[in-house]
């Protein structure tokens, strides 16, 4: 680690921030809930936004719920920095995931307006509306209307309760028909840079406390429904059933296989309901979803094709009739040199080995990789764990991070 003395970042700041952020939306098992669009992620962005006033930037939010804070160039017309991440979280989440970004790029900015650090660039700080999909199992609505990647379609996607994305979107005085004007012009932006945790076990493997992004897993969410047939525990033969349960579960036990199998592809099965629920009926209706990432997206393809060809042999097989839904379909992304050799040449700087590892988790750079150059860095998990209460990041890792990311913006803002 460094010695205290190039640390420029205020540790302690960013720690209580860290934490006062966390108390919102607390909930009992000890974790985080703070759905988009709710209450809860209001008074998040309510509070981000006092921090970045107290860091002197310019406060506003776009038609998207966008909470953006300015902090301006020697020449404001130049093409804008920008760091980000989110603070909606997903259910019983935990206190670091999206909110360290954030926190960090206001602090990171806030040292430079303490320390009368001009730049030339423009830098932003953005608090991306929805990054988890936690509420409307879609994600990343903030940072796919800034890239102008949003349809009104995408807007009709309803949560459990069947209020619409456009619905709750007015329900928070936003009004979905203008989503359009958050799009960011086409060379607006120099380039987008995130830090977040790991949420894996590679950097605490390497004894590392942060590295530098290479590419990001694209994720393909999907949504089996199997119609079968409710039925008596008690009178129906097992070989005159139409039980969507079993079959899910024959299909549940081939994602786990043909993942595991390329060694590379991860397959979850994070939601599953069933009807009619009875403990003497035989489940006639199952829907359930998976998430299905990997680095390489010919790999993730291959998989899904096979799971795909199994599922529809394992229902004909069964009598069940089988829908699958695509809620969304990411490419993988790689990270741009320009903000690698940045973040790479601020380890370096600060006596960190700049490491480089792949991302498994979606970031809202995906989105804006396609506008401008992204990149990101990552902060140490303990025992890798994230999207649980027990996430944690040491206080000096999370001033390492802040500290890789305040350099590396300073040089992406002062270059031309
Ligand atoms: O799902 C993800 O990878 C991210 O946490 N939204
Ligand atoms: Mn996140
Ligand atoms: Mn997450």
């Amino acid at each position: 680690m460094p010695d205290g003395s190039s640390i420029e970042i205020d540790a302690e700041r960013l720690w209580f921030r860290l934490y006062e952020l966390a108390e919102i939306g607390r909930s009992e098992g000890g974790g985080v809930t703070r759905l988009s669009f709710t209450e809860e992620e209001r008074a998040a962005k309510d509070l981000v936004a006092s921090y970045m006033r107290e860091a002197g930037l310019e406060v506003r939010e776009d038609v998207a719920g966008n909470l953006i804070g300015r902090r301006e160039g020697s020449d404001p017309e130049v093409p804008v920095v920008l760091a980000g991440s989110h603070v909606d979280s997903v259910p019983n989440g935990g206190d670091f995931d999206g909110p360290l970004g954030v926190l960090a790029a206001v602090e990171a900015l806030q040292v430079m307006e303490e320390r009368d650090l001009n730049t030339q660039r423009p830098i932003e700080v953005v608090a991306f509306t929805d990054e988890e999909g936690a509420r409307f199992g879609f994600g990343m609505i903030g940072s796919r209307a800034t890239a102008g990647l949003l349809t009104p379609e995408d807007l009709d996607r309803e949560d459990e309760n069947g209020v619409s994305i456009a619905q709750a979107m007015r329900d928070c005085s936003l009004d979905p028909e203008r989503i359009g004007e958050a799009a960011r012009p086409e060379g607006s932006i120099h380039a987008y840079v995130e830090l977040h945790i790991e949420q894996g076990k590679i950097l605490e493997n390497e004894a590392l406390p942060v590295g530098v992004v290479t590419g990001i897993a694209g994720p393909v969410w999907l949504r089996l429904i199997l119609e079968g047939e409710a039925g008596h525990a008690g009178t129906t033969p097992m070989g005159l059933r139409r039980d969507a349960l079993s079959a899910a579960a024959a299909i549940i036990g081939t994602v786990e296989r043909e993942a595991a199998r390329t060694g590379t592809t991860v397959g979850t099965v994070g939601q599953l309901e069933l009807m009619p629920g009875g403990i003497n009926i035989i489940p006639g209706h199952v829907s359930f979803s998976l998430d299905l990432r990997d680095i390489d997206q010919d790999v993730r393809d291959e998989v899904e094709a096979r799971i795909a060809d199994e599922a529809r042999r394992i229902c004909e097989e069964r009598g069940i009739v089988l829908e699958t839904q695509t809620l969304q379909r990411l490419p993988p992304v790689l990270c741009s040199d320009l903000v690698r050799e940045a973040a790479k040449e601020a380890c370096d700087a600060l006596a960190f080995e700049p490491f480089e590892l792949a991302s498994g988790a979606g970031h809202d750079g995906m989105h804006l990789a396609d506008l401008r150059p992204i990149g990101m860095v990552f902060v140490r998990s303990k025992d890798g764990l994230s999207h649980n209460p027990d996430e944690y990041s040491s206080r000096e890792d999370c001033a390492a991070g802040a500290e890789v990311l305040y350099r590396t913006l300073l040089k992406l803002a002062n270059e031309n």
